[in-house]
């Protein structure tokens, strides 16, 4: 967790240098659900996600190196500089890719799913993505087919109360529950607090054992929320937009999971503080010697600008 929270603090800080021209949309205080969620999974197992991407691809073993050297356009990048922040892969470490057309990946992920079933592999695909999908009408088309095919799919929702600045409340009807709605479609669905590293990997083990033993998919919705404005580096308040409250995000950020989850290792008798300061500190030092050296990478050639098109 702290390798994914330093990555994504150092990425925002770098952001501002405007040397990094892709759109970003940075992942600070959602760490909890990637972490968890890819920690139950295994090797063979495959991670779809959405634009809000980066976490998910560290906690599934991403190159730290390879994810800078890609948002600055470098020859070093996992998509060789060409992608940018919403189009990041890494098949070899079972991270198919991220994309920011929503639901998009959702149905890829039931692709591959019914792929696994088909070859006959014990094999889970994995889908992250917002809320704000299920707003889209591609969602129930995915999840209906998984459904009915008991396909190995976990669908790990991020519910972050907001899509862009869109709050819940101005987008589903009064009382209306999102677990409810994949109940409809008989999909095992369970909301866990996603900021409790803990309670996302149980509850994430669980679905990944039902979806491999061919008891169908599983939808976990992971109740968390974003700290930075929706796409770029700043935080909303800096920026004087309104649509959140300070105090919904003071009381959010008093939930940190990466505080949380330093807290509890230390109540346990796991770790000291001061071992925990030490990881920080290390871990912060090397990924900006990482991040700077994926800046000083070379460009793409000129001639080969149409390669892999
Ligand atoms: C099909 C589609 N419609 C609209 C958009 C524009 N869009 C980009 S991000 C976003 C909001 C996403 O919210 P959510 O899914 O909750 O994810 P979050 O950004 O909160 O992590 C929207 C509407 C899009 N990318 N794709
Ligand atoms: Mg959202």
């Amino acid at each position: 967790m702290l390798r994914v929270r330093m990555t994504e603090e150092t990425l925002a800080t770098r952001y501002t240098e405007q040397e990094m021209r892709t759109p970003t949309h940075f992942g600070t205080g959602q760490e909890a659900v990637a972490v968890g969620v890819c920690s139950a999974l295994d090797a063979g197992d495959m991670v779809y996600t959405h634009h809000r991407s980066h976490n998910h691809f560290i906690a599934r073993g991403g190159s730290v190196y390879e994810l800078a050297a890609e948002l600055y356009g470098r020859i070093d990048g996992c998509s060789l500089g060409r992608g940018g922040s919403v189009h990041l892969t890494d098949r070899d470490k079972g991270f198919m890719v991220s994309s920011a057309i929503l639901a998009e990946t959702v149905a890829t992920a039931v692709g591959t799913a019914l792929a696994y079933a088909m070859d006959g592999e014990a094999k889970v695909a994995v889908c992250f993505f917002g809320e704000g999908t299920l707003d889209e009408g591609a969602f129930y088309e995915a999840i209906n087919f998984a459904s009915i095919r008991k396909l190995p799919v976990v669908f790990a929702c991020e519910n972050n109360l907001y899509a862009t600045e869109s709050p819940l409340s101005v987008r589903q009807a009064p009382g209306s529950d999102l677990c409810d709605r994949l109940r409809a479609f008989k999909v095992t669905s369970e909301r866990v607090d996603g900021n409790d590293v803990a309670a996302v990997y149980d509850a994430a083990v669980r679905a990944v054992q039902q979806a491999r033993s061919g008891g169908g998919p599983v939808f976990l919705e992971c109740m968390t929320y974003r700290w930075r404005e929706h796409v770029g580096p700043m935080f909303d308040h800096d920026a004087k937009r309104s649509y959140r409250d300070k105090a919904e995000f003071d009381a959010w950020v008093a939930r940190d999971p990466v505080r949380r989850s330093a807290t509890r290792l230390i109540e346990q008798g796991v770790a000291t503080a001061a071992e925990v300061e030490v990881w920080a500190a290390e871990t912060k030092a090397e990924i900006e010697a990482t991040v700077e050296r994926a800046r000083q990478a070379p460009w793409p050639a000129v001639d080969t600008l149409f390669e892999n098109a």
